[in-house]
């Protein structure tokens, strides 16, 4: 009996497993609900502007792709039921997502042992790579991007001695993020006078307003999501704090400006994209951008289009080797991989590549700071 089960269960594998690739289709895992939406919903227009841009020049070799969305909300519990829905009911190529770290430290084992590839579009924690041999980012690490805009802030301000940093303890980027500003503020030799801690969650920020005002500090540096962040920027100002201020890559998305409103001017925030980075791929994105826009593309919106990128350019380079009908669904995601890792890409980033880890290789950095025209309109000014 016990052997009788087991033929079949190979038979009937075997069968599903021989289904040849139908249709070119990658997945995109990202917030379009929740707070999180703040930071996911430039991420969806990326992507599309990546579908329409790319498959108006030929999709894979004259075969246009399709990319099918998943909502991740905030949460682990969504980004697993995302992934999970994407792998087997989409049974997609590959996946673009999630957008949390947080969500990704939950959802990207799923798909390392499905063996389907992952490009984090903005999973900057540490260790993101590491997750497994199918996860890789095009998202630069708050290791590199972050230490930017400290340095910036004492350009702008030499005389900062006294630094408060603020970070959500719930949240895996926001951990990952706070060491490496802390690390930076000693090595830039200012003094950490206060660690401030909240959670992502929060909406009254009192307790930590009032220690970083009895702190004597000349920086604030903050580490959290829009929607707290932004409210904590506004708690900060409104109880009479004068500094500067440094939000990180939570922090960094105009969707935030609803939040915080005249308030959120001055805050400076260290990107991993320029809209005047000056290849050829981010000129035309800026350009189709802006005419829909009517206001540059920002870093999340970029990132997306760049995972989208990188995944159609390998598929171009291994339908050219064998025509992607030929495949065999389990055999073409390994192949994937494997040329994602392989490939070197133009891409609105600028170039960019993969170490052997997944972890992005790229060249160029930014520090902008937000200008608010008046409560609900601002742009992120590039600072030199
Ligand atoms: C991460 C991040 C987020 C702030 C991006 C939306 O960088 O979770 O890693």
């Amino acid at each position: 009996m016990q052997r009788i089960l087991t033929a079949t269960l190979v038979l009937s594998l075997g069968v599903s497993q021989a289904q040849k690739v139908d249709s070119i289709v990658i997945g995109v895992a990202v917030a379009q609900t929740s707070n999180t939406a703040l930071l996911g919903q430039e991420q969806v227009i990326g992507a599309k502007f990546a579908e329409k841009y790319l498959n108006a020049r030929g999709g894979i070799n004259g075969t246009p792709f399709k990319l099918v969305f998943q909502d991740t909300g905030g949460d682990e519990a969504g980004a697993i039921n995302a992934f999970q829905n994407l792998i087997t009911k989409d049974r997609v190529l590959g996946i673009v997502g999630p957008t949390l770290s947080q969500q990704a430290f939950a959802s990207d084992p799923i798909a390392d042992r499905a063996r389907v590839p992952v490009l984090g579009p903005s999973n900057t924690a540490k260790n993101i790579p590491q997750i497994g041999d199918f996860i890789a980012r095009v998202s630069a690490p708050v290791a590199v991007v972050a230490p930017n805009a400290v340095k910036q802030a004492l350009k702008l301000d030499p005389k900062i001695k006294n630094v408060a940093v603020l970070y959500a303890q719930n949240d895996a980027f926001s951990t990952s993020e706070t060491g490496t500003f802390q690390e930076t503020a000693k090595a830039q030799g200012l003094n950490v006078a206060t660690v401030q801690k909240f959670q992502t969650t929060d909406t009254d920020f009192t307790t930590q307003v009032t220690a970083v005002l009895n702190s004597n500090v000349q920086l604030v540096i903050i580490s959290g999501l829009a929607a707290d962040g932004g409210n904590l920027v506004k708690q900060l100002r409104q109880l009479g704090y004068k500094g500067l201020i440094i939000g990180g890559n939570g922090l960094n998305t105009s969707n935030m400006f609803p939040v915080c409103q005249q308030l959120c001017d001055g805050v400076i925030i260290a990107q991993a994209y320029s809209p005047a980075q000056a290849s050829a791929a981010n000129q035309v994105f800026v350009k189709d951008y802006t005419a829909q826009y009517k206001k540059a593309p920002p870093q999340f919106a970029a990132q997306a289009y760049a995972g989208v990128q990188v995944m159609v350019e390998a598929l171009r380079v291994i339908d050219r080797k064998k025509k992607l009908n030929t495949w065999e669904l389990p055999a073409l995601r390994v192949e994937l991989n494997r040329q994602i890792l392989a490939g070197k890409y133009n891409t609105p980033l600028g170039p960019i590549s993969f170490d052997k880890e997944g972890e992005v290789n790229q060249a160029e950095f930014y520090v902008a700071q937000i200008k608010m025209k008046d409560a609900k309109t601002g742009s992120f000014v590039y600072l030199k």
